[in-house]
């Protein structure tokens, strides 16, 4: 791929653009001509090595990851500067800009409108960073400094919305082999604002936390950091406390000698100070933690009677005693959770042991079903803290973070629920821009050659749609009454969508899999234990030895739904919920305004400064930049009445005469802007294409590009500023 693209590249270059040397000076994609994936990626590269990080593109602004901190980008200066510029879109491109926009949007022309930043890119493409970026933007510019009083503690508002940041990362981001701080959950934060349009509260919503790496983790990758900072950062009381001696190694704490920034035990800790968690409720939480630490070294072997439950393997026991210490719980009834099922026949419960792998999986579910669940408690927690009185905020900012595009070598339900995310988002903005755009043209009855995108309705309907597909041929086989065969299952999504072009399998694989083909490229996906994953079964034994927890926090984690007794053991499938908590996050977005970002890696090995354009090619490719500059450079965002067209650029042909009529009108408008283009010297530059690529006459309107206008505007003056100098001498020779 490389050499075609540089072949094509240079042909780019050496035919159409003006001069390579100022590529780096191009703030928007649009502008670059023409609009090819070379010139826009050299573009990018030359404004990436003059350490030029943000470029619009059209309605997009393009956020390129330097790997590096740059704290002299966003600083308050910075931020005050974008903040009380008449113009932001003026100013030099910016994540500030996107802010400011959406900010000054709030209030509408005619009435408020919420707004949307939805921040997309793949893993480790910089969306969080973005995420936190804005959410100190509005911190600062929109500061209302009023005090919270809630959870028993007094602090101002901005301080708590950031401080839910780094908790909430504590406890949902861990290192993959993609990016060190990948989120493994989707949020959704609104900022509250009031009429005023100060920030006086925010409220958040996550998405699906991957809860299976608590038990589970991928080679070369680590577990959710609030365990490694437990380990780096705690006192040698707290170590004593949560038998954690030095040197002491847990089998769920991988690579846990590989020390990261994101390691900050201190900052979790002062975040969980200001949104009002007390000492005691800090305490509880890391025992909970310590506790599942200790779960995973709790080891099993078979008992030499197959009647006989499985053994607890003898060092484990000091393990167990440790986790039920901590869980609050009693450890025989811990003990005997893992290796006996209790099964209801009537009103008769039968015991029955438990083979060696449904111990580790029940052991492994327990923990799961409590770091999930401490994550939901802490997440309403912050929300509590920080979300103001409805009476008090009338319009909200949201801030969209999801999990980027991952693709592993081995892919499962995890990788299948964020990419279809992904794909969700893909879809929003092809159908709110692209589609959108494009189909208003028409509909104003201008002549609009469609550009052609990428639209991912075809991957979405494999995924989501109905009557089958993977969701629902996933649920079906979810809810058989038996452990699900990988191979019969393949068998069965091949009969029911082979016809779909999304999906496609290699029949020679070892392993049974499905392939699907996504906006952002091809995954992978493995069969065996997808549709346990979705199932999510959580014995009930478990779930009432909780709810008899001594550990308070424990307690209240699993009394809060007692209510809904199914709890733990609902029937609604994970990929059933997820779909629906998207479904409801679509419905804001469409209601919203949205700003999109797209943020780009430019390297897979996350170094500061390098830039690879086979890589980034991929990305522009995937998510439809060169489509979006292609849509925004056509469109003709300047809408100019026919009357006012003629009363301002009519001295540029002032010999030209017109009546009312409408084809006169047209011819004039004609004429005027073909003058303009020749006089400019500049059709040459307008590759092929008609002038009607520039302007378009609507029924009562002209329709221009911003260029277009910026050439009538240029010839405006041109001729204001002759006649001037004509007066002037006029003047000069009549003294
Ligand atoms: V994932 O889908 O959660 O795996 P993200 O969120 O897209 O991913 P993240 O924001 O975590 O990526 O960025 C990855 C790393 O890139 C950060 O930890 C920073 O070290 C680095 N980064 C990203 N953006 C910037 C920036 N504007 N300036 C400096 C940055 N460093
Ligand atoms: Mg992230």
């Amino acid at each position: 791929m490389g050499t075609s693209l540089n072949d094509s590249l240079d042909e780019d270059i050496r035919l159409f653009l003006i001069d390579e040397k100022q590529l780096h000076t191009y703030d928007d994609l649009t502008k670059v001509n023409p609009v090819t994936p070379s010139t826009v990626l050299t573009c990018l590269q030359a404004r990436y090595d003059a350490k030029v990080f943000y470029t619009h593109a059209g309605c997009t602004l393009v956020a390129l990851n330097p790997f590096q901190p740059i704290p002299y980008l966003y600083s308050l200066d910075v931020m005050k500067e974008y903040h009380c510029t008449s113009q932001p879109q003026e100013s030099k491109p910016h994540i500030f800009i996107v802010a400011e926009e959406a900010y000054r949007n709030v209030k509408g022309q005619l009435e408020p409108v919420n707004q949307s930043l939805v921040v997309s890119g793949e893993s480790g493409a910089g969306k969080t960073w973005t995420s936190r970026c804005l959410m100190k933007y509005y911190a600062t510019v929109a500061a209302s400094s009023s005090v919270v009083k809630k959870q028993n503690t007094v602090e101002r508002i901005e301080r708590r919305v950031l401080d839910s940041n780094p908790l909430m990362e504590a406890f949902g981001n861990a290192c993959t082999l993609r990016n060190n701080n990948s989120s493994r959950f989707g949020k959704y934060i609104q900022l509250q604002l009031d009429s005023r349009q100060l920030l006086v509260g925010a409220s958040v919503q996550t998405y699906l936390l991957e809860k299976t790496r608590v038990v589970f983790q991928p080679t070369g990758e680590r577990n959710f950091h609030i365990f490694y900072q437990m380990m780096s950062g705690a006192t040698t009381e707290q170590r004593k406390e949560w038998k954690m001696p030095n040197g002491q190694c847990f089998a769920w704490l991988p690579n846990s000698n590989t020390h990261l920034e994101e390691d900050c035990f201190e900052e979790t800790v002062g975040a969980m100070g200001h949104l009002g968690i007390n000492t005691e409720r800090q305490r509880e939480m890391f025992r909970i933690l310590a506790g599942i630490l200790h779960l995973g070294n709790i080891e099993f072997c078979s008992s030499s009677d197959d009647s006989q439950p499985c053994d607890l393997e003898e060092k484990s026991k000091e393990y167990l005693q440790n986790a039920a210490e901590f869980l609050g719980v009693v450890a025989l009834e811990l003990e005997s959770c893992f290796r006996v099922r209790t099964l209801k026949a009537g009103k008769q419960s039968v015991l029955k042991p438990c083979s060696l792998s449904d111990c580790l999986v029940r052991r492994d579910c327990l923990a799961k079903v409590i770091y999930a669940g401490l994550f939901e408690w802490l997440v309403t927690y912050i929300n509590n803290s920080m979300c103001a009185e409805s009476s008090t905020w009338s319009n909200f900012i949201g801030v969209l973070d999801v999990y980027g595009f991952e693709c592993f070598q081995l892919n499962n339900l995890e990788q299948l629920c964020i990419n279809y995310a992904n794909e969700k988002l893909q879809q929003h903005f092809v159908s709110h821009y692209l589609k959108a755009q494009q189909e208003e043209y028409i509909s104003e009855g201008l002549e609009w050659s469609f550009v052609k995108y990428q639209d991912n309705r075809g991957c979405l309907d494999l995924i989501e749609g109905s009557p089958m597909s993977v969701f629902s041929l996933l649920n079906e086989e979810s809810r058989l009454n038996r452990t699900s065969d990988a191979r019969l299952f393949r068998v069965r999504l091949e009969n029911e969508l082979s016809k779909n072009r999304s999906i496609s399998w290699d029949r020679f694989s070892q392993e049974p899999h499905f392939t699907v083909a996504h906006y952002a490229g091809k995954v992978n996906y493995q069969i065996e234990g997808m549709a346990e994953k979705n199932k999510d079964p959580v014995p009930s034994e478990l779930i009432n030895m909780l709810h008899k927890s001594k550990n308070s926090l424990l307690h209240q984690v699993f009394s809060e739904d007692e209510e809904q007794p199914t709890k733990g053991l609902s029937k609604v499938t994970v990929v059933s919920k997820f779909k629906n908590s998207l479904e409801n996050l679509m419905k804001i977005l469409h209601s919203t305004t949205p700003h999109y970002t797209r943020c780009i890696k430019p390297n897979q090995d996350c170094k500061p400064l390098t830039f690879k354009r086979e890589e980034v090619i991929l990305q522009l490719e995937a998510c439809g930049i060169v489509e979006t500059i292609h849509i925004s450079a056509a469109g003709f965002p300047v809408r100019i009445p026919f009357e006012s067209f003629i009363q301002r650029y009519r001295m540029i042909k002032p010999t030209l005469t017109i009546d009312s009529g409408n084809n006169n009108i047209l011819d004039f408008v004609e004429t005027i802007i073909t003058d303009v283009l020749k006089q400019e010297d500049v059709l040459h530059q307008i590759r092929g294409d008609k002038q009607n690529s520039l302007v378009h006459c609507g029924k009562s309107k002209v329709f221009l590009t911003q260029s277009m206008l910026d050439l009538l505007e240029d010839r405006r003056k041109k001729i204001l500023s002759q006649c001037a100098f004509t007066i002037q001498c006029c003047w000069l020779r009549y003294q």
